[in-house]
């Protein structure tokens, strides 16, 4: 596929949605174009507001996402730019790890082609892992560059919350919101996968379901115990908005009939509030691309020294550590020493 960069590039700070879609599917493949469209696109992004949705199998993640950007679109204005008010426009990610449960997904997809179809401000992308999850979770990265740069104001990225590429796909958002229902049996697992630290809304889904007051009722003690020094539930009014420290809200939210979607609209916008006036909002960007700097600097020093230089010696390394004649750590440096006998 050979497209001009710059009218690719144009086409999309214009808002054409054709080539945004063309644009998304090269860098999903990895195509050295995307990266040089990325590139130039870069510099207009910054501006959206990025939401991670994560949650078990299940939780309805899908359905709420849905009821979610609707309820943006209809609801809220972006800040004047022209002296016009413009209602907020939406991009959703969905990202969807081929696992065993994505049967879900593709259910959720159609209750949105049929809420959300033909609304221009709302724009939706599936991203399908074709390999390693690592690679799943750079695309991702990536791809939400391009939807803020193509300047949505809101990007909401869809994961389901089992596991590492999973949680890294979630740090590149700004607000984090956490889907719990009940009847899954995941309250203590989500808990135990530490999937409550990246925790910044709560949201107990399926209110309407029995067992809802358990799950909640977990999870509040769950933060209490994450924020023993703190009055544990911000009062309604608040939603944390002024604290010093953000303590996670706990939403009880019916994503099937929208119950709730307002209060988790205000609890967002009162996140993204916070990070602003704290500052929190500079260091997440700081240690988020720093990290992720060093992560693909690994793997290009990975891929380089072993493809360039040490392929064959590599295999014998790793021989000589399984046969146990060679502690791992040690086989490395003699590898990078170029030791190895
Ligand atoms: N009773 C009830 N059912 C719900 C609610 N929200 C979602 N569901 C149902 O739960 C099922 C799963 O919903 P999805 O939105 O596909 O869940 P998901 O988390 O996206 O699923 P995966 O993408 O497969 O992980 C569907 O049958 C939904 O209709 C709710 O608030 N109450
Ligand atoms: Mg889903």
């Amino acid at each position: 596929m050979t497209v001009d960069l710059n009218s690719l590039v144009n086409n999309i700070l214009a808002g054409d949605r054709y080539f945004l879609a063309k644009l998304l599917t090269l860098i999903e493949n990895d195509h050295p174009q995307g990266l040089d469209a990325l590139n130039l696109l870069y510099p207009h992004s910054g501006k959206a507001h990025l939401v991670g949705i994560t949650g078990a199998p299940g939780s309805g993640k899908s359905t709420l996402v849905n009821r979610l950007a609707g309820y943006l679109r209809n609801n809220l204005l972006n800040p004047t730019q022209d002296g016009e008010q413009y209602p907020v426009t939406v991009a959703i990610v969905a990202v969807d790890p081929s696992s065993p449960f994505s049967g879900g997904a593709i259910l959720g997809d159609r209750i949105r082609m049929r809420d959300l179809a033909g609304d221009p401000g709302i724009f939706i992308r599936s991203m399908a892992s074709r390999g390693a999850l690592g690679g799943l979770a750079k695309a991702t990265s990536s791809a939400v560059e391009v939807l803020d740069a193509a300047g949505f104001s809101f990007v909401l990225i869809e994961t389901v919350g089992a596991g590492q590429a999973e949680v890294e796909i979630v740090r590149t958002a700004h607000t984090t919101v956490v889907i719990s229902a009940p009847g899954l049996g995941d309250d203590v697992q989500a808990i135990k996968a530490g999937i409550l630290e990246i925790a910044d809304i709560l949201v107990v889904n399926k209110s309407d379901l029995p067992g809802a007051d358990n799950t909640l009722r977990i999870l509040q003690s769950a933060i209490s115990m994450g924020y023993p020094a703190t009055q544990v539930l911000p009062s309604e009014d608040q939603k944390g908005i002024g604290t010093p420290q953000w303590i996670p809200p706990i939403l009880s939210v019916v994503a099937t009939t929208g119950e709730g979607i307002p209060d988790l609209a205000e609890a967002i916008n009162g996140h993204r509030q916070y990070l602003d006036t704290s500052g929190e909002k500079i260091r997440r960007e700081h240690t988020y691309m720093r990290s992720r700097m060093e992560q693909l600097l690994g793997d290009q020093l990975v891929a380089r020294f072993l493809n360039d230089y040490a392929g064959d010696k590599f295999e014998k390394a790793l021989k000589l550590v399984l046969e146990r004649e060679i502690e791992p750590r040690r086989a490395v440096e003699l590898l990078i020493q170029d030791k190895l006998s």
